[in-house]
C-alpha cells in the first residue's frame, strides 16, 4: 500500500522529535481542484484552484497540524491533551486523541460553535466545556492551566501543529510543480498562515521554486491585524474565525509583509456572497473558508490587484456541514408537493427561470 498521512509522506521535512509516536487519521493530500468558471467571474485571465482541506478526516485542515502535535505529545507520554477552540481544533484534537488513546478536554466559547463541530468533538469522546466567554478567553485559561499542569496544548501555539500545518504548502507545490503567484485564506488565530509561510519558504530553499504572496482574510467584525489592536467582543457569521486576539497574530503580520502580501478584511455579506459562489461549482463549504476568496474578490473590486496571468490557490479550510445552521437558518422549508407524478410533472417540466 502506498503509504498515506503526512507525517508518512513529509517526516524527513518535520521537525519532529524521534520520540514521537505517530498517530494518523490518513489526513493530509487533499485535492487542489481547478475552479475556471468562478475564475472567469472574478477576473480575466487567471488560474483558480481552490485547496479544498474539508476533505480531512475530521473536516477541517486543523488535522494536519493535530497528527503531529498528538504523535509528540503520545511520544512524551502526555495522557490528557487540551485546547480551545472555535470548533474545529475541537473536533480534530478529539479525534486524534481518541486514535491515541489519550484523553482530550476542549474548551468552546458558550453558544457560538457550529452544530457539526460540536457534534464532531462530542461523537470523537472529548469532554467539551462551555467557556461563558470567548474564544480568546478560552485560550488564555487553557495556557494558563497548562503553565501549571503537565497537560498537553494542542492550540496552534504548539510548534507542532504548525509542523503539520505547513505540509499543505508542500502539497500545493507538488501538485502544481511550484509555489503558486498567490495564496488566499481566512485568518483567525492566525497559525495557518504561519506555517504556510514557514512551507512556502522551506519548499523554496529545497526546490527554488518561488514563493506566493499572501492575502489573508479576517472577518471584518473580528479583525485585529487589520485594525491593528486586539477586539474585545469580536462578531461574525464565519464562527470559525471570531477572535480577538490572535496568538501569532504578530507572525501572521510579519508573514504577510515578508510575503509582499497583506491581511485584510470583508464583510459577512461577502463572505456568505461567496460560500454561494463556491457551492455553485459544487463545492461546500463553511463560512471561514470562503473568506480568502471573498478578500481575493474585494481586492479586484477595488482595484487594488492585477490577477491576469496568475496562479492563485484559495484554501478552503473546513466543509460545509461543518455548519449546517447557517444554509438552513437562511432557507425557506423546501416546496411540499403530494406523491403524484402529475405534480411533479408539472414542476419537472417547468422551464427555470
Ligand atoms: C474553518 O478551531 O481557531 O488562522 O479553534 O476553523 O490558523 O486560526 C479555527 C480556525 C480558518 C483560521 N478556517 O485558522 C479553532 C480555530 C477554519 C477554521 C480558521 C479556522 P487560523
Amino acid at each position: 500500500m502506498e503509504p498515506r498521512g503526512i507525517i508518512n509522506l513529509y517526516r524527513p521535512y518535520l521537525n519532529l522529535p524521534d520520540y514521537a509516536i505517530p498517530v494518523s487519521l490518513q489526513e493530509g493530500s487533499t485535492p487542489l481542484i481547478p475552479v475556471p468558471r468562478l475564475a472567469a467571474e472574478i477576473a480575466p485571465g487567471f488560474e483558480l484552484y481552490v485547496k479544498y482541506e474539508g476533505m480531512n478526516p475530521t473536516g477541517s485542515f486543523k488535522d494536519r497540524g493535530m497528527t503531529v502535535a498528538i504523535s509528540e505529545a503520545l511520544g512524551r507520554g502526555a495522557r490528557t491533551v487540551i485546547c480551545a477552540s472555535t470548533g474545529n481544533t475541537a473536533a480534530s484534537a478529539a479525534a486524534y486523541a481518541a486514535r491515541a488513546g489519550q484523553r482530550a478536554i476542549v474548551l468552546i466559547p458558550e453558544g457560538k460553535v457550529a452544530a457539526g463541530k460540536l457534534a464532531g468533538a462530542v461523537a470523537y469522546g472529548a469532554q467539551v466545556v462551555q467557556i461563558q466567554g470567548s474564544f480568546d478567553q478560552a485560550l488564555s485559561l487553557v495556557v494558563a492551566l497548562t503553565e501549571k499542569h503537565p497537560l498537553a496544548l494542542v492550540n496552534s501555539l504548539n510548534p507542532y501543529r504548525l509542523e503539520g500545518q505547513k505540509t499543505a504548502a508542500f502539497e500545493i507545490c507538488d501538485v502544481l510543480g511550484g509555489a503558486p503567484d498567490l495564496l488566499c485564506l481566512p485568518v483567525g488565530n492566525a497559525g495557518n498562515i504561519t506555517a504556510y509561510w514557514m512551507g512556502f519558504q522551506q519548499y523554496h530553499q529545497e526546490k527554488g521554486t518561488g514563493l506566493p504572496r499572501l492575502l489573508g482574510v479576517q472577518a471584518e467584525g473580528a479583525a485585529p491585524l487589520v485594525l491593528g489592536h486586539p477586539v474585545n467582543f469580536p462578531e461574525t457569521v464565519a464562527s470559525a474565525i471570531r477572535i480577538g486576539r490572535p496568538a501569532r497574530g504578530e507572525q501572521a503580520l510579519q508573514a504577510a509583509e515578508e510575503s509582499g502580501g497583506e491581511i485584510i478584511a470583508v464583510s459577512d455579506a461577502e463572505i456568505l456572497s461567496m460560500q454561494r459562489s463556491l457551492a455553485g461549482e459544487g463545492l461546500w463549504v463553511e463560512p471561514a473558508s470562503a473568506a480568502g476568496l471573498a478578500g481575493l474578490v474585494k481586492q479586484v473590486r477595488e482595484g487594488r490587484i492585477d490577477l491576469r496571468g496568475m496562479r492563485v490557490v484559495a484554501v478552503c479550510t473546513g466543509h460545509g456541514l461543518k455548519d449546517p445552521d447557517t444554509i438552513t437558518r437562511a432557507m425557506d422549508p423546501p416546496q411540499s408537493l403530494p406523491a403524484e407524478i402529475s405534480a411533479l410533472e408539472s414542476l419537472a417540466l417547468q422551464e427555470q427561470s
